[in-house]
Order: C-alpha cells, then sequence, then structure tokens
C-alpha cells in the first residue's frame, strides 16, 4: 500500500483532512541546494525558484567553496526580507551525499512536511518544480524528477554522460527489479515521513550511489515512489564534480543490494 495515503504521512495540525501538503506557492517545502564552487550559478536559481514559488524555503549547504559561493549564499539570505533563504557552512568538501545528510536533519528538525533535492548549476529547471510538488499533494511519497519517462529530455548532456547514465539506470532496474527508471536522478521530493522511515544514520553512499541508496530504501519500505517527466539541461558555467569512483561504487552496491534482497525473496538470509 502506499504509505502516503494514510494519516502516517507526515502531515499535521487542520490540514490533516486535506490532501494538500505544499501550498501552490510552494510553502511548507525545503529545497535543499549543495553547492561547491557555484557562485556564478546560485544566485540564478534561487532567483528563478523565487520566482517560480515564492513561498518555498531554500536551504544551501556549501563545503567551503573555495570560490566563495558561502559568501554569495549569506548574502542572498540576507537579502531575503522573509527569512526564506538559510545556508548550512561545512567545513570541507565532503561529498553531495552527506551534504544532502546535513541537509535533510536541518529540515527534519524543522517543521517543513516535504524535502526537495536540487542542483545548483540549472540542471534541473524551478519551473518544473511544481510537477513534483503536485504529484506530492496527489499522494506521492517520493517523486523523482526523470529523464527517461516519455515526456522527459536531455538538453546538451555530453552523448558518453548519457550512456553512463542511461547504462547504470539500466543496470540498477535489473539488479534491483526496481520500477524506477531514473534511479540516479538528483531532482526529487521527499515527504519527510519517508526521511524519517528510512534510517539515514546507516547511508555510506555517495555521488549516484547516494540516489539509487535512497529511492532503493524508499522502493523497500513500500512507499509510493512516482516519476514525473522533466527536462534536464547540463550546467553552462562551471564544471561538473563527479569522478569515475562514483560510477565503481554505484556498480558494487548495487549489486550487493541486487542479491541481498533476492536472497530474502527466497528465504535465505536477513534483511540488513
Ligand atoms: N556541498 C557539496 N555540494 C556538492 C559536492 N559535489 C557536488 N556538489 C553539488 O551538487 C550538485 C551536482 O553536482 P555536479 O557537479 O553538477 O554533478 P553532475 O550534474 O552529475 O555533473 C551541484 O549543485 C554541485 O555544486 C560536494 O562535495 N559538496
Ligand atoms: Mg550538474
Amino acid at each position: 500500500m502506499a504509505a502516503g495515503t494514510d494519516a502516517t504521512s507526515g502531515r499535521n495540525g487542520p490540514d490533516d483532512a486535506s490532501r494538500q501538503v505544499v501550498g501552490s506557492d510552494g510553502a511548507g517545502a525545503l529545497v535543499v541546494i549543495p553547492t561547491f564552487n557555484e557562485r556564478d550559478n546560485l544566485p540564478l536559481i534561487v532567483g528563478r525558484l523565487r520566482t517560480a514559488l515564492p513561498g518555498i524555503h531554500v536551504l544551501v549547504v556549501d563545503d567551503s567553496s573555495p570560490d566563495g559561493t558561502g559568501d554569495v549564499a549569506d548574502d542572498l539570505a540576507a537579502r531575503d526580507d522573509k527569512s526564506r533563504i538559510q545556508v548550512l557552512h561545512r567545513v570541507e568538501k565532503d561529498g553531495l551525499g552527506r551534504a544532502y545528510l546535513a541537509g535533510f536533519a536541518w529540515g527534519l528538525d524543522r517543521d517543513y512536511q516535504v524535502i526537495v533535492e536540487m542542483d545548483a548549476d540549472g540542471s534541473h529547471a524551478p519551473e518544473q518544480l511544481s510537477r513534483l510538488l503536485d504529484a506530492i499533494n496527489d499522494g506521492a511519497d517520493l517523486v523523482i524528477g526523470s529523464r527517461y519517462v516519455p515526456g522527459g529530455k536531455l538538453v546538451n548532456w555530453p552523448r558518453r554522460r548519457e550512456f553512463l547514465s542511461r547504462g547504470a539506470n539500466t543496470y540498477a532496474r535489473l539488479a534491483l527489479g526496481a520500477r524506477v527508471h531514473d534511479i540516479t536522478a538528483g531532482f526529487r521530493a521527499y515527504r519527510r515521513i519517508v526521511l524519517e522511515k528510512i534510517q539515514l544514520d546507516t547511508v555510506e553512499s555517495a555521488g549516484y550511489c547516494f540516489q539509487i541508496d535512497l529511492a532503493w530504501r524508499s522502493v523497500r519500505a513500500g512507499f509510493d515512489v512516482r516519476e514525473v517527466p522533466i527536462t534536464f539541461t547540463e550546467r553552462e558555467v562551471g564544471e561538473s564534480k563527479m569522478s569515475g569512483g562514483v560510477m565503481t561504487e554505484a556498480f558494487t552496491m548495487v549489486a550487493r543490494w541486487g542479491i541481498q534482497s533476492r536472497l530474502e525473496r527466497w528465504g535465505v538470509g536477513r534483511r540488513p
């Protein structure tokens, strides 16, 4: 059963009766934006977000970017009269996964009902975030902005990246048996109940593997995981921080999870 459709879904207070978790202006949701050397991109993405969803809150998680992104973020926060922009400064570059975990913990400590993952480099269009939030309001627990469902698009992505990404997704789908077409995608909306239940304290994976890990945990926990089509546009400014190591990690971890889950289904072994 979809866990997001009952009263345990993290909805509190007088709105319990309605399905609406996030307001049409984004109120009630927190967008976590991890940054490392994104000083030129950050103001653009935050500005677009503000215009698209004026009620949404933003948490920038910066790993002491040498290019001064942290200062740019502080400046954006200071100039927002309604405290809708906050910044978490971390002392060193510690990977995307750990930046997100820190951001999730920050959001869960507060009253946000939905927490969103979004890149700073413009690959994820703030104008399409309402598609994800609409699906949450429709009852989904985790919504993945997907490049590989009908209507999903890739713009200016190098052939090599597309090949790797499609390959990783096919591999993960076969190995895990999960019916998710874009399990490595990083444009997502989680109901808080999902992040509370999937034991984030045991997550060690990084990079793409982090995204697969969280989606797979959500599927296994019985949550309603949906995909909505998005257009993914390659960054125009700055450089990608993804390295070959994350692919190797993803390959081994996914194989391990796939074997584990099959053994469990056959009644051998135990759940991790
Ligand atoms: N805080 C933090 N953010 C990171 C780190 N690595 C990448 N990012 C951010 O994560 C997002 C996606 O990274 P990117 O390099 O564009 O990956 P790609 O889109 O797969 O090439 C961007 O907003 C980056 O600035 C990191 O170690 N720490
Ligand atoms: Mg990128």
